[in-house]
């Protein structure tokens, strides 16, 4: 018999320090969230659409499915936490053909194809955001109706029962996890449920008390092969261990692991970020981990310093990321100006940056640094102290708005790659 081991760091002592982060939300490079993710994060999922919407969700140079959650805390001009997608395709689709040999289409294919008729677990799944709903009933409801599949999850934690049901959004690379501990029987038994040793969520203050019909965010998570290259990046770059480590995550296998990072003193206190790995069928040529080796090279080809291309993923504020804006109240927490000579002493180069500029006075964009991790993923830190004049000359500049993205990154692409 495995022991489980849990480390729970950090957590009482950082308490004490107000981190005054604020994790503003998700966002994902698709093609076509027009009549994709749009539909399904408004229709069934009952987001709002975000006010800042091109017309049509048609903007000069890409299309849109900005939504948000109802209820929760936002950041900047986004009043709630965001789920965003979008097609930021650039000046005549440069950006969009920045994705290294596949195309966006293809890679949503791939996901499909793993995934299908959700029948199994799958390490696909482990690219999630997780969202409490006080009810899953309603859900499970609406994506019957709208024949999506979706898979039943039931677990513990500290002694209370969790249902989580796990959707992926058609033609997207957009998987959900709604964790409830409400699942009528009627609602129960139309769904295929597998009871599971992991915990999915740790909810170290107890389920939340969520009013009917909203939905909450609790983490973002991505999978990725080595979780100790992982846990070096993040101490590396910004001084953070996690908050808790689950290892193993699953009994069954010996390989699972999660690292947590998350709650007070961590740089994303409300939202937590999680990274997991696990035993991958091994007869599948396109895994999760096949997809975080593409992500990884495809960032390396396009993204060889910080005024290079910015590919299609985890690009323009708006794709493949998770956006956090940083702690600027704790002494001694990371700047902007830090992580940059981190990343420089470290050599890792696959990172945008943005100095923050006004177009008017109150009206200006923000700068931030978009990281991609050894992941795949990408992390957006931002934060209203900016850089320094004398870090990163030449960086391109974000003057606010969305310029319709017809942004000029790639305009000198070089050949895919695999
Ligand atoms: C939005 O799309 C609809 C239907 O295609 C069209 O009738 C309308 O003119 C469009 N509006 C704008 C502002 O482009
Ligand atoms: C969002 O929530 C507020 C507060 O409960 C409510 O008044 C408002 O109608 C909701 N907005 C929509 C569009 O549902
Ligand atoms: C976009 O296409 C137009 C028309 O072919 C061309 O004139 C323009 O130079 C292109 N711009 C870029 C950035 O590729
Ligand atoms: C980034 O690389 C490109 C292509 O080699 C080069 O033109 C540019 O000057 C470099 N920028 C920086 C800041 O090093
Ligand atoms: C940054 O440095 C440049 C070059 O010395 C100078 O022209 C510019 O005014 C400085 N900007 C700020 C905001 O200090
Ligand atoms: C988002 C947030 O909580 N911002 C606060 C961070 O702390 C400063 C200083 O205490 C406040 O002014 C901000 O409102």
């Amino acid at each position: 018999m495995l022991m489980r081991i849990v480390l729970v760091l950090a957590l009482a002592t950082a308490a004490a320090q107000p981190s005054n982060s604020t994790y503003y939300g998700m966002y994902k490079a698709t093609s076509d969230p027009i009549h994709t993710t749009y539909p399904f994060l408004t229709e069934l999922l009952g987001n709002l659409p975000t006010d800042n919407n091109c017309p049509n969700l048609t903007c000069a140079c890409g299309t849109q499915g900005r939504t948000e959650l109802n209820g929760t805390h936002g950041f900047g001009s986004e009043d709630h936490f965001g789920v965003h997608t979008v097609e930021a395709a650039g000046v005549n689709g440069s950006r969009l053909r920045a994705s290294g040999a596949y195309s966006l289409e293809e890679i949503e294919a791939i996901w499909g194809a793993a995934l299908g008729e959700m029948d199994a677990y799958d390490t696909f799944l482990d690219n999630h955001l997780a969202l409490w709903a006080p009810d899953l009933a309603p859900y499970v409801e609406r994506f019957q109706a709208a024949a999506v599949p979706a898979l039943g999850l039931r677990w513990a934690f500290r002694g209370e029962r969790y249902a989580s049901l796990l959707v992926h959004v058609p033609k997207s690379q957009v998987v959900l996890e709604l964790i409830s501990q409400t699942a009528p029987p009627g609602v129960r038994q139309r769904v295929r449920w597998v009871a599971v040793d992991e915990v999915r969520h740790r909810f170290e203050d107890g389920p939340p008390a969520v009013a009917a019909g909203r939905l909450e965010p609790l983490h973002v998570s991505r999978f990725a092969a080595d979780l100790d290259v992982i846990e070096v990046f993040y101490d590396r770059v910004l001084g953070e261990k996690p908050s808790a480590v689950d290892f193993p995550l699953d009994e069954a296998d010996p390989t699972s692991k999660r690292l947590v990072y998350g709650g007070p003193g961590s740089f994303t206190p409300d939202v937590a970020l999680v990274f997991v790995t696990r035993a991958e069928p091994s007869n599948r040529a396109r895994s999760a981990s096949w997809f975080q080796r593409y992500a990884v090279a495809v960032g390396e080809h396009y993204m060889r310093n910080y005024t290079d291309c910015w590919p299609v993923w985890g690009d323009d504020r708006r794709d493949n990321h998770v956006a956090v804006q940083m702690n600027r109240v704790t002494p001694g927490a990371p700047t902007l100006d830090d992580v940059v000579a981190n990343l420089d002493a470290m050599g890792w180069h696959l990172h945008h940056p943005f100095k923050g500029a006004c177009k008017a006075p109150g009206d200006c964009g923000p700068s931030d640094i978009y990281l991609m991790d050894p992941s795949g993923w990408t992390t957006q830190l931002v934060s209203p102290v900016g850089f320094k004049n004398t870090t990163l000359p030449g960086a391109d500049v974000d003057s606010g708005g969305l310029s319709g993205y017809c942004f000029e990154f790639c305009e000198h692409l070089r050949a895919p790659c695999e």
